[in-house]
This record gives C-alpha cells, sequence and structure tokens, in this order.
C-alpha cells in the first residue's frame, strides 16, 4: 500500500513541472503572435485607405498602390544600385533545383533617394523592426519560383528566429515587356508590374502561423527586364 502511494507522489511530481511548463509555453506562444496580429490591425486601416486596389481575398488580401513612388525615384534608385547587384540568394537552399531564383540582388545603401523610399515604407507598415531594402533585378527568363515569404519554424527555424518575415512589401520600379507578373496561384491573382506601383501583403494569418494562401511566384521575364524593391517588416 505505502508502495502504491510513493509511486503515486512520485507520476505527481513528474507530472507538475511538464503541466507547468506546457501552460508557460502556450502563453509565450501567444503573446508573441497576439503582438504582430495586433501590429497588422494598425496598418490595415492605412493601407485601405491608400489603396487604388486589393485584390486577394479578405483574409489574405493584397494591397495595391499606384505611383507609390515617381519616375524619377525610380530611375534614380535603379541607377543608384545595378552597378551592385550580385546572384540572388535563397533562405531555404533548394539544391534539387539550382534555377528556383535566378535574379540578382542589391541591398540598400546610404543615399537621399534609398533613404527617403526606405522612409516612405515605414512610415506605412506599423511594425517593431523590418530589414534593409533590397533590389532585385530579372533578365529575360529570370523568375522566382513560387515560395512563401514568411518562415515555417519547423523549416526555417534559423531565419524564423532572426524575425519573422510578417509584411512584404514590394515595389515595381520599371514597366516590363512581356511576362515578369507577380502570381499568386493559391488566390488566382496576377498583378502586372507597372513602374512606381507597390504591392503589400501580410504572409501569416490570424493566429499568427505561415498563411499558405500567400504564396507567389515573380513569373519568368518574356521579354525586357525587370527591377523591384522588397522589404520585409518583422
Ligand atoms: O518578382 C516578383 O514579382 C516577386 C518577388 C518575390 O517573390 C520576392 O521577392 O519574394
Amino acid at each position: 500500500m505505502k508502495n502504491i502511494y510513493i509511486f503515486g507522489l512520485i507520476i505527481l511530481l513528474l507530472t507538475i513541472p511538464i503541466v507547468i511548463g506546457t501552460i508557460i509555453l502556450y502563453k509565450k506562444k501567444n503573446v508573441f503572435y497576439t503582438q504582430e496580429v495586433a501590429d497588422r490591425k494598425l496598418s490595415e486601416p492605412f493601407l485601405k485607405s491608400m489603396a487604388t486596389e486589393i485584390r486577394g481575398s479578405l483574409g489574405s488580401p493584397i494591397y495595391i498602390i499606384d505611383n507609390f513612388l515617381s519616375i524619377d525615384i525610380c530611375n534614380n534608385i535603379i541607377d543608384e544600385l545595378k552597378t551592385k547587384l550580385k546572384p540572388s540568394t535563397l533562405t531555404r537552399e533548394n539544391p534539387t533545383d539550382p534555377y528556383f531564383r535566378t535574379s540578382s540582388t542589391a541591398i540598400f545603401s546610404n543615399s537621399k533617394t534609398q533613404e527617403f523610399v526606405n522612409k516612405k515604407m515605414e512610415d506605412i507598415i506599423v511594425a517593431k523592426k523590418s530589414e534593409i531594402p533590397q533590389i532585385q533585378h530579372y533578365d529575360v527568363s529570370q523568375e522566382f519560383k513560387p515560395h512563401w515569404d514568411g518562415f515555417d519554424p519547423k523549416y526555417d527555424k534559423k531565419f524564423y528566429d532572426r524575425g519573422q518575415r510578417s509584411w512584404t512589401f514590394m515595389i515595381y520600379l520599371n514597366n516590363v515587356e512581356e511576362g515578369g507578373e507577380t502570381y499568386f496561384p493559391k488566390l488566382y491573382e496576377t498583378i502586372i508590374p507597372k513602374m512606381g506601383r507597390a504591392v503589400i501583403w501580410y504572409n501569416l494569418d490570424k493566429n499568427g502561423d505561415l498563411d499558405r494562401n500567400t504564396l507567389h511566384q515573380g513569373k519568368p521575364i518574356i521579354k525586357g527586364e525587370k527591377y523591384i524593391i522588397t522589404k520585409w517588416f518583422n
């Protein structure tokens, strides 16, 4: 009989820390996600008021703002950064497909125009942190195959821990003669590149998990070339 009590006590002592640990982890996760989702709610009214058009779905809206940047600013950014382009990298290596992302990338540096553009994007999105903007350049046949910008902590733990990419802010810097559309296959949306046009979307769902509907791709250029700015907000 005494043994049963001792056994029961051991089980109890082992269970208590597990239960407490689980509650702490659950709460921590929820506080973290609630903050991001709260930030989303702060940016959305402003985006809605500025948008030329809202595409996508109710849960996964894509905000389009035409003429977000002037022709002069677009041309200046291209001129300042086109000599600094290097092959684009992937946050998750995909060794089975070396042609997954074939564009070139240059990171924003210091210039009045680049600082102005960065601030213009930061003035719209409410977030604790954001990454330095980049430009991407695509030549004929170059593309970025379907992917998500947000990280799934199961597969992209290293990048997720550095900062979840909650918002994507993309701006087309030129018109493309043919091809180069940004395509969202799950939302059946095709966005045509247009100089100065901003395209903005949130990569997480209402629980703060990766929104799989935000799968998107930069389609191959058929004629001409494409320059875009991308900036991610955490
Ligand atoms: O080039 C595009 O239209 C899409 C770019 C893109 O998918 C990205 O930078 O994450």
